[in-house]
């Protein structure tokens, strides 16, 4: 083909390959305008990020832009060439000899491109492997300089660029987000005075009180190592083996089979630093601290059985709401709260605030709040950044110190150690996604993939031949708090680390009646997959002593007499702690209303499609993501003669996916809906699920078809279940937007359920 060669004389046969698509490049836009509705609210998943420095800066845009620059590659409008910068000529075939012949060894195009191939992949985190990050700021509230010089804290609107990793613990990289599992929270903060990493988890305690266990939980609860299974799962003998031998896991337990553990996004779930730090003045003046972060979208969690079918509909769930709410600008937000106290304060607690397996409940020392985080700019690229980003305890700034607490002393060796092994070398500090914007001058030098040009002949320090540089800062730099340490060399802990199920107990007696079923049938579930029953009866034996109505439930669950109680491990008077509300996760339902949830319009021939069309505007001024979902993909017809677009399928994006359903009604048609029994299903999941349905019209012979209560199980109205005919549309809506905000009809929740 003469023309097609004249267009594209380096590579004559491309477009006979690939068909004429391949001459036009797919453009972002272009994807997005051909969306149904063109609201582009959803369906960014093919667009990239605007390139800082190309054109009008992105909302997004922070410090941190600017200085990744150097760095960032577009390769609009460029040839391609080996990494030797040499134009390549052909991507498509190797060099033969002879159409028909042995490649050439000379092939250093084919060899070059195989051979960086070949070594793509570094080795996942330890633990954590699985993660999402995005860019943005934290903003302070006000100067807090009396109680730390802290850079980030230095003036009311101060603004520090970070980047933020979430991420499971226990699963693989490419394991399903919505795990049973506690989610990491790590924060790197790009500070004046270097980087401070607050690498947190959106649960307060730990599992273990000593690092020394650190290698025994991971071992216990990751995939077990003769087969390899199960992924991304506790729910096997292994870990509860563990578990079950050692008691002071307790309070974490109840926080991993509460709904804490299956949050419904990472904007909505709240992150601890867990471990107590120090805060210190420009006069040296020390004060302890914990680190909390509250999202303003509040504390929404999944349920279960939504959860653990959404690790096969969407592994990618939390991913993808992360990427798809700042892609459509609403950034995720959280408002950094401090408790602060002083250690003759902490010498009346009844526990030990070293210990990482307690908690100060907020009515002891409540949050005081300092400011906030805004995530506004979603990665350029997931390896570059998010694989490569390196959290480490140990990076922290003047104006913070570390406490005693052991696991933190633990981490702080644990992070950069882990960190040369997974990047290659001690020079991942270089690795743009980690180097600080503040300045590095040391003499630290040389190294795999060393990036920086050091010059001069001074590589050491004292020296008078480059002036004595780069030079000591003294009181200007970070100076750890002076403490007196007297003490035995032992291996041990103290006595009050011991209670083991005070605090337990204290997190059991502060949660709704539906988040302690929520919590019972999670270690129903665990320990049945449990094969070993002595482990199932171990398990529970600790339960006893954390509240015997749960040990109880339990038991019935598993089919087992309630064991006795394991022995305690103290013989101290153990504190007696009143409920702590904060702790119920129902204590935070945010200020977002129905901003971000979605809401599926299911929609056949014959719908009123001027209704469906009024109900998916208003959701979407309202904040909400609301998709017209239908059998199959195309057009379907409209009582007002104006066809619908169907964006997605049942069958494509099953109920899980949503937080909300619509029928809209019609003609007879949307009535056929209900006997599809994919809809069934779907309509049924939104009703287990304690989700809020809107029918108007003949959508509510659907719900009839699906078998749904008309009332709850207590005989009272369903406040999630909205009917109303056409003409009442408009006030049916405003109630189903209440219900939105609301989230979720846990009263509709029966063992078994009905439905
Ligand atoms: Fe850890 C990763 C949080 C105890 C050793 N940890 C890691 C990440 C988070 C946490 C959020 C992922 C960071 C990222 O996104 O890259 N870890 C915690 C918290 C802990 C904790 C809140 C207790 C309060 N960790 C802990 C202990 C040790 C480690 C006791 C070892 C002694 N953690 C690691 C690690 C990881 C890690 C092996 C794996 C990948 C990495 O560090 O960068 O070093």
């Amino acid at each position: 083909d003469a023309d097609l060669a004249d267009e594209q004389p380096f590579n004559a046969t491309k477009p006979l390959e690939h068909g004429a698509a391949a001459r036009t490049p797919h453009t972002g836009e272009a994807y997005a305008a051909s969306t149904p509705l063109a609201t582009a609210s959803t369906s960014t998943d093919n667009v990239a990020s605007p390139k800082v420095g190309a054109g009008t800066p992105h909302l997004g845009d922070n410090a941190l832009n600017s200085s990744l620059d150097r760095v960032r590659a577009d390769d609009t409008e460029q040839r391609l060439t080996t990494n030797q910068a040499v134009p390549v000529s052909s991507n498509q075939d190797a060099l033969k000899i002879g159409l028909r012949g042995p490649i050439a060894l000379e092939d250093f195009v084919m060899r070059e491109k195989i051979t960086h191939f070949d070594h793509e992949r570094i080795p996942e985190r330890v633990v954590h492997a699985r993660g999402s990050a995005a860019h943005g700021y934290f903003e302070s509230y006000q100067d807090l300089c009396q109680l730390s010089r802290a850079a980030p804290f230095a003036h009311a609107g101060k603004r520090t660029p970070v980047f933020v990793r979430f991420s499971t613990a226990t699963g693989e990289r490419g394991s399903p987000d919505t795990a049973r599992d506690v989610r990491g929270f790590a924060v790197k903060f790009y500070t004046d005075e270097g980087n401070w990493d607050l690498v947190a988890n959106n649960i307060p305690v730990f599992f273990i009180q000593d690092p020394m266990k650190f290698p025994d939980v991971a071992h216990a609860i990751k995939p077990e190592p003769h087969h390899g299974m199960p992924q991304a799962s506790s729910a096997h003998d292994t870990f509860w083996d563990f578990a079950s031998l050692s008691p002071e896991i307790t309070h974490m337990l109840m926080w991993i089979m509460s709904d804490r553990a299956i949050p419904r996004s990472y904007r909505m779930m709240q992150g601890f630093g867990v471990h107590t730090f120090k805060l210190i003045n420009a006069k040296g003046d020390v004060r302890l601290c914990k680190f909390h972060w509250t999202p303003l979208q509040g504390t929404h969690s999944l349920v279960w059985d939504e959860a653990f079918k959404l690790r096969g509909v969407d592994a990618d769930y939390h991913r993808r709401d992360l990427w798809q709410a700042i892609e459509a600008g609403n950034f995720p937000e959280y408002e950094l709260g401090l408790q602060v106290f002083t250690e003759e304060e902490a010498a009346t607690f009844p526990f030990d605030i070293l210990d990482p397996t307690k908690l100060i409940p907020e009515e002891l020392i409540p949050l005081f709040p300092v400011g906030k985080l805004v995530l506004n700019r979603n990665p350029d690229n997931f390896f570059a950044e998010t694989e490569q980003v390196a959290f480490c305890t140990q990076h922290i700034i003047p104006g913070i110190d570390f406490s005693n607490d052991p696991i933190l002393q633990g981490r702080n060796h644990s992070y950069p150690d882990t960190q040369i092994t997974r990047l290659g070398g001690p020079n991942f500090h270089e690795i743009p996604i980690n180097a600080p914007l503040a300045e590095v001058h040391n003499n630290q030098r040389e190294g795999f993939h060393r990036q920086t040009i050091n010059r001069g002949r001074v590589n050491y320090e004292p020296n008078s031949l480059a002036g004595g540089c780069p030079f000591q800062a003294g009181r200007a730099g970070f100076v750890s708090v002076p403490d007196a340490v007297i003490g035995n060399k032992l291996r041990g802990k103290p006595e009050l680390f011991a209670d083991h199920y005070s605090q337990a107990r204290l997190f059991w007696i502060s949660q709704s009646g539906p988040e302690q079923a929520h919590i019972i049938d999670a270690f129903r579930f665990e320990l049945t997959r449990v094969e070993t029953l002595a482990i199932r009866v171990r398990m529970v034996a600790g339960l006893v002593n954390v509240d015997a109505t749960l040990a109880r439930a339990v038991a019935a669950g598993l089919g087992i007499a309630v064991p006795p109680p394991l022995p305690l491990a103290t013989t101290l008077p153990l504190p007696v702690y009143a409920p702590s509300p904060a702790l119920s996760l129902l204590y935070r339902p945010g200020v977002a209303g129905i901003r971000t949830r979605q809401v599926a319009i299911l929609v056949a021939s014959g719908t009123d499609g001027a209704l469906a069309r009024a109900i998916y505007t208003a959701l979407l001024e309202g904040g909400a993501v609301p998709r017209l979902v239908g059998q199959r993909l195309g057009q379907v017809s409209s009582l007002d003669g104006q066809p619908l677009h169907v964006e997605i399928t049942v069958e494509a994006s099953p109920s899980v996916v949503y937080d909300a359903m619509v029928l809209p009604g019609g003609d007879d048609g949307p009535i056929a809906l209900g006997r599809d029994p994919r809809v069934i299903d779907f309509v049924r999941e939104q009703y287990r699920h304690g989700k809020p349905i809107l029918a108007i019209g003949t959508g509510a012979a659907v719900l009839a078809q699906a078998a749904i209560p008309q009332t709850l199980p207590d005989g009272c109205d369903d406040p999630g279940i909205v009917h109303a005919s056409a003409s009442l549309a408009a006030q049916a809506l405003q109630r189903f937007k209440t219900a939105l905000a609301r989230h979720r009809t846990f009263a509709r929740e029966t063992d078994p359920p009905t439905v």
